[in-house]
């Protein structure tokens, strides 16, 4: 017997939503049928990945500028060497310690010198543009470096909803507080919460995003959940995580590691191999590229904003670099 399916319907567009179907009423049979509250948390997480998105969940995303065709760093290495102090000084731990971090309900707030302040949810943030894949060089200011296919938006994207004031001349961006949450700030490593920022050229350049996720998928907890700044032509503590507010103010921030040592971060921290840090150089770089261990003794040389001069380098035209620094 001959079984004839309409001629007006592909065969390729049966299938997913049928296959999607079907996923959703055995889930939802699962979910009556019991099972602990975390099997259903998770079923509820599966069922609606437009509505959910937390760390690990697929991103729609299209590509974006800027792109390099360097080796990329592995997912594994992305996500268990990091710096991120409010969970733990150790580069492994993050990984580990914030895995229960929440990152639902979660705001931004925008505000200072604008027209229009608002608290953005970090649903609407994750709708008001496309989100682009960016892949960027990341340069930690203690010499490794990786390459990073971030997701996100220019943040000049966010900054204009608000109505900068033209009196509004740095942005800055802070971290959110939760001792309870976060092991590291129950300790006095830094003054918390952490605090960073820029001058508001910097802020509304292009390669400056509003980082939501990498990989294609949302950020994972130790990379900054649920949104960060990613700028590829500064040094990576630049680059604040976990972010509940932007700021737009007309004095030049106090960053966070500015103020813990202000002879070794400076406020621009743009990557410079001509301006060593006091403790060690700034030439060259080790780049974690999942070369095991030869990628731990391979240096290769850094280059001045981070390779980005072509596009940042006008923003300091007349500036003496070695005393910005
Ligand atoms: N809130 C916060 N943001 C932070 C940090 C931090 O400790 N706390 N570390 C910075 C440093 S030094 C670097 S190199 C990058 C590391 O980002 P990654 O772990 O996603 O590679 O985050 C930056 N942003
Ligand atoms: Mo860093």
């Amino acid at each position: 017997m001959l079984i004839n399916k309409p001629a007006d319907v592909a065969s390729s567009e049966i299938t997913p939503r049928r296959a999607y179907l079907s996923r959703r009423a055995f889930m939802a049979g699962a979910a009556i049928a019991g099972g602990s509250l975390l099997a259903g948390r998770r079923l509820l997480e599966m069922a609606s990945p437009a509505d959910v998105v937390r760390a690990g969940a697929k991103l729609s995303t299209v590509k974006g500028p800027f792109g390099t065709d360097e080796k990329l760093t592995p997912y594994k290495d992305v996500t268990t060497y990091n710096n991120f102090y409010e969970f733990s000084t150790d580069k492994g731990e993050p990984a580990q310690l914030a895995k229960d971090f929440r990152t639902r309900p979660w705001q931004v707030k925008v505000e200072g010198l604008v027209q229009k302040p608002r608290a953005f949810d970090i649903d609407d943030i994750l709708k008001l543009a496309p989100l682009e894949d960016r892949v960027y060089r990341h340069r930690c200011v203690e010499g490794w470096s990786m390459v990073i296919p971030w997701v996100g938006y220019p943040l000049s994207t966010l900054l204009k909803q608000v109505q900068p004031l033209g009196k509004a001349k740095y942005v800055e961006f802070t971290t959110i507080l939760d001792p309870k949450q976060m092991p590291g700030q129950r300790m006095r490593i830094l003054d918390w919460p952490y605090i960073e920022g820029l001058r508001m050229d910097e802020a509304m350049h292009p390669l400056a995003i509003l980082c939501v996720g990498l990989y294609g998928e949302a950020l994972p907890n130790q990379d900054g959940a649920p949104v960060r700044i990613v700028l590829p032509w500064k040094y990576g503590f630049k680059s604040a995580k976990s972010i509940v507010r932007i700021r737009l103010v007309e004095q030049q921030p106090i960053n966070t590691w500015n103020q813990a040592a202000p002879d070794e971060y400076g406020f621009y921290s743009n990557v410079n191999p001509d301006v060593d840090h006091p403790r060690w150089s700034q030439k060259t770089e080790r780049r974690i590229d999942g070369s095991g261990f030869f990628a731990s003794i391979r240096k290769i040389p850094t280059r001045p904003f981070n390779g980005y001069g072509d596009q940042v380098a006008q923003l300091y035209a007349g500036m003496d670099l070695r005393k910005y620094f």
